[in-house]
């Protein structure tokens, strides 16, 4: 039976056609709400405005926690690679973070202490890598942890932390891996950095300005990276005014040579560009 609605009730359903903000709409359903008289031929009208009204503000939480959430997210990216930390509770992420990135994250027996993403900045000789601990990997975490998911697709390395093999099982059942990653079962730091940068297969390039000594920071680079890699890195000028560049390789039997933009370089190369 059609429901027999005030004037008021069609003004306000008319106004609530013409709006798009959501708290405008809210209000003008709650405003309906008020005005309908509450009878069993008006029940439908006002389930259907309840319905509405809980949708939209479902719809706002939503977005609240998205907006929450983003905030947080920002872990940008930093340094020439970015090497997240997998691991069960109390694996030690955290530990290798404070230790290898001088940093002072709560790190006792309690299991799930971390429970966002940690960053810190791991100096390898001279290069700079971004470790992430993730939050220890429980049933159902990568269905649910949308960040820590975006995190660890993006890295360009996981180090899955174990201590048995069935730990490295659980792990890999539960995270499928999209990346490179390596499995340490010890805490030897030492070893760990070295395994980090050897399975980031980068190589470490010096430049240099005629007549001075090598820059101590070194350029990080992929390997199989030429010369006009590293010039783009440090200036564009340097590629478009190129003239030739000196390689110095201090092992090789040619411990310094006149190279073009596609000499392929290795770990520890000197590079010194000569331009127009
Ligand atoms: N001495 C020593 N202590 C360690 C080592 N690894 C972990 N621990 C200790 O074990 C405990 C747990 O390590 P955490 O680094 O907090 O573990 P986590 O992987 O971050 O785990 P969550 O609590 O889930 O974040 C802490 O008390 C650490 O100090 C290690 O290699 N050597
Ligand atoms: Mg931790």
């Amino acid at each position: 039976m059609p429901a027999n609605l005030p004037i008021e009730y069609y003004k306000l359903e008319e106004e609530y056609g013409g709006t798009t903000r959501r708290e405008d709409k809210l209000k003008l359903l709650e405003k309906m709400l008020s005005v309908i008289p509450k009878h069993k031929g008006t029940q439908k009208v006002i389930g259907e405005i309840r319905l509405k009204i809980s949708r939209l503000k479902k719809e706002a939480e939503r977005e609240a926690k998205r907006k929450k959430g983003s905030r947080r997210k920002g872990i940008k990216k930093e340094g020439a690679a970015q090497v997240c930390l997998i691991g069960l509770p109390n694996s030690g992420k955290s530990y290798i973070l404070n230790k290898l990135c001088n940093k002072n994250i709560a790190s006792t027996d309690l299991p799930f202490e971390t429970a966002s993403p940690e960053v810190g900045m791991l100096d390898i000789d001279g290069v700079q890598i971004q470790l992430i601990e993730i939050p220890s990997v429980y049933p159902g975490f990568y269905k649910k942890r949308g960040e820590e998911r975006g995190l660890i697709s993006n890295s360009d390395l996981a180090c899955i932390l174990i201590s048995t093999d069935k730990d490295l099982e659980f792990i890999k059942k539960e995270v499928p891996l999209h990346v490179d990653y390596i499995v340490a079962n010890s805490k030897n730091l030492k070893k760990l950095k070295e395994d980090i940068w050897k399975k980031l297969k980068m190589i470490k390039v010096y430049t240099k300005e005629p007549g001075k000594p090598p820059e101590k920071r070194p350029v990080a680079l992929k390997k199989g990276s030429t010369i006009e890699k590293v010039g783009k890195t440090i200036h564009k000028d340097f590629i478009k005014k190129f003239k030739y560049a000196k390689v110095f390789r201090k092992k090789a039997k040619v411990k310094e040579r006149k190279v073009g933009l596609n000499f392929v370089l290795e770990d520890g190369d000197i590079v010194e560009f000569h331009t127009s």
